[in-house]
């Protein structure tokens, strides 16, 4: 069950202090209204934030079980950054074409997929490699999503290429005079590739600004790489200030500081058209992917059951209906999985289809 599988570890640990140090700069902390523990968010947000948390938990959990029941070749994805996935995925303005969001996310994106609206079967049937994957036909990877009716450009395996590309979306939506804005997603060691420079640079050139979200998860490794000892800035964040760009660091653990933090940030980009950045502090919870196991770290902060405590010690939730949220999810995440085995995998003769010899994206003249 995934409920066992995330609740299984010590609570106490689960809800320890995380270690990474988190701060608030430019604009100041004050700029955030965290007066009460729920800076007056309504209920019904709270528990929408909540809920769209567990059903990625449930989901990450049960694609790790796919994998260790050998029924995936392997696995990658976000448990521990539900807070910021979620969040963000409830702000886009949600849509295709230039007068909507573009997201150019990474593979830890499962979180924010499913605030989008994306159910749980289309990400079992990428896991499973299923032809009926509305992402890749079952030929790529976990989490590799894309979805062309929401501006999800395709998530890469080559990491970081998604930062400049950003830069071009926003630049098209700005010649158009659109208000929507470009959004990256990615993670700290990345940032060592230049592709992340190359948009720092292209989107804060003085006059030419370009309406473009920059953010980086930063969950403190890279495969196996502490963040220690491959950085010589403070802060990620301080790469983006030395181009003008304004730029936070947030706990990316606490849906409710996150989704404050990215609301004020989208706002700021969409009058102004130009860039900001957020390095948001989060945790991997079950390593880097299935290469390296894929098993639950007990010693990181866990931010839906840290969450839901809150709720609950608030009187928001009962635990009996946060119980039943688990185990809804559980059940649609199991069907999921009943109903991907029963599909095909992609035939031989698909191979050839979307790419660019004699394919539908063949004649560059057409763009
Ligand atoms: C260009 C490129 N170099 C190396 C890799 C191998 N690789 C895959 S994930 C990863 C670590 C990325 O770490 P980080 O950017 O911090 O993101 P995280 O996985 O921690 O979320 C590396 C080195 C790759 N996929 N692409």
């Amino acid at each position: 069950m995934s409920k066992k599988s995330t609740k299984s570890t010590s609570k106490a640990k689960a809800m320890a202090k995380s270690k990474v140090r988190t701060s608030v700069k430019s604009p100041a902390k004050s700029a955030i209204k965290m007066g009460s523990a729920f800076a007056g968010f309504p209920r019904e947000l709270l528990l929408r934030l909540h809920s769209l948390m567990v059903k990625s938990r449930v989901l990450e959990e049960r694609l790790i079980k796919i994998y260790k029941a050998g029924e995936g070749y392997f696995w990658i994805g976000g448990p521990g950054e539900e807070a910021f996935g979620v969040a963000l995925g409830l702000l886009v303005n949600k849509g295709q074409g230039l007068e909507h969001d573009w997201l150019h996310l990474h593979y830890r994106c499962t979180p924010t997929m499913v605030a989008l609206g994306m159910p749980m079967i289309d990400a079992v049937r990428l896991m499973m490699n299923r032809a009926t994957d509305p992402s890749t036909g079952g030929r790529n990877f976990a989490g590799h999503y894309c979805f062309p009716k929401w501006n999800v450009a395709p998530v890469t395996s080559p990491i970081e290429v998604q930062y400049p590309l950003a830069c071009g979306t926003a630049h098209a939506q700005k010649r158009a005079g659109h208000k929507s804005i470009s959004i990256v997603t990615g993670g700290d060691a990345g940032t060592a590739e230049a592709d992340f420079a190359t948009c720092l640079i292209w989107s804060s050139r003085k006059g030419q600004e370009l309406p473009v979200l920059i953010t980086v998860q930063n969950n403190g490794f890279g495969i196996s790489t502490p963040y220690e000892g491959q950085h010589g800035e403070t802060e990620i964040a301080d790469r983006a200030r030395a181009f003008n760009i304004r730029a936070r660091v947030i706990d990316g653990n606490d849906p409710i500081e996150t989704y404050l933090a990215l609301k004020e940030e989208m706002d700021y980009i969409r009058k102004t058209g130009k860039p900001s950045f957020i390095e948001a502090k989060v945790s991997r919870l079950y390593g880097h992917s299935s290469a390296d196991g894929a098993n639950r770290k007990t010693e990181l902060v866990d931010p839906v059951l840290t969450f839901e405590k809150k709720l609950i010690d608030a009187g928001l939730l009962t635990k009996v209906e946060a119980e039943k949220i688990w185990d809804l999810y559980e059940k649609e995440g199991v069907d999921a999985q009943l109903l991907a085995r029963s599909e095909p995998a992609p035939a031989p003769e698909s191979v050839w289809d979307h790419v660019f010899v004699n394919n539908e994206n063949a004649d560059w003249r057409k763009f």
